[in-house]
C-alpha cells in the first residue's frame, strides 16, 4: 500500500504546526494526494475511533478531534507509506516519543498528540475510504 491517511489534529491547527508536520512528510520524500481542512463531525469521529469505543478516554478523544478544524490528508510514497509516516510521528505518548519525531519534538500530551497516521495497510485503505470516498 503506497498511500496512507494522515490527520493534523485540531491541536496542530491551533498551534500553527500544520506547516511543520507537512514539511516533515515532504522532506522525507512523501507527497500529498489530497488535503482538506475539515471539522470532523461526531459521526465520522465515532467511525474513525470505533476501536476505542468503551475505553475511559473515548469521550475525551471524540470531543478533542471534533473541537475544530483538522487537516485531513492522503499521503503517498514508494511502498508501505503508513510505516514511514508512523516512524516520523513517533510513539503515541509524546513524552515517550523519540527526539527527531513529530511528537517527540513538538508535543507533550497523550491526548493532544498532533497527528494521526494509519497503523497498517488495511487501516490505510479503510481510513482513506472513510475520509475520501472518491479516492478509494
Ligand atoms: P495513534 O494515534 O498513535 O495511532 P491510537 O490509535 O492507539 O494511537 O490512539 C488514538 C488516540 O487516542 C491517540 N492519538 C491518543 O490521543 C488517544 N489515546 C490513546 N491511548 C490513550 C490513553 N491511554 N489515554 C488517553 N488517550 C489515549
Amino acid at each position: 500500500m503506497n498511500r496512507t491517511l494522515v490527520i493534523c489534529k485540531p491541536d496542530a491547527v491551533e498551534r500553527r504546526l500544520v506547516g511543520a508536520v507537512v514539511g516533515r512528510l515532504e522532506a522525507k520524500g512523501l507527497g500529498l494526494v489530497a488535503a482538506e481542512l475539515r471539522t470532523i463531525d461526531s459521526d465520522l469521529a465515532a467511525r474513525h475511533y470505533a476501536e476505542h469505543r468503551g475505553k475511559a478516554f473515548y469521550p475525551g478523544l471524540i470531543d478533542f478531534i471534533t473541537r475544530g478544524p483538522s487537516l485531513v490528508m492522503v499521503v503517498h510514497g514508494p511502498t508501505d507509506t503508513w510505516r514511514a509516516v508512523r516512524a516520523l510521528m513517533g510513539a503515541t505518548d509524546p513524552m515517550a516519543a523519540a527526539p527527531g519525531t513529530i511528537r517527540g519534538d513538538l508535543a507533550t500530551l497523550l491526548d493532544e498528540n498532533l497527528v494521526h497516521g494509519s497503523d497498517s495497510a488495511e487501516s490505510a485503505q479503510r481510513e482513506i475510504a472513510t475520509f475520501f470516498p472518491g479516492l478509494a
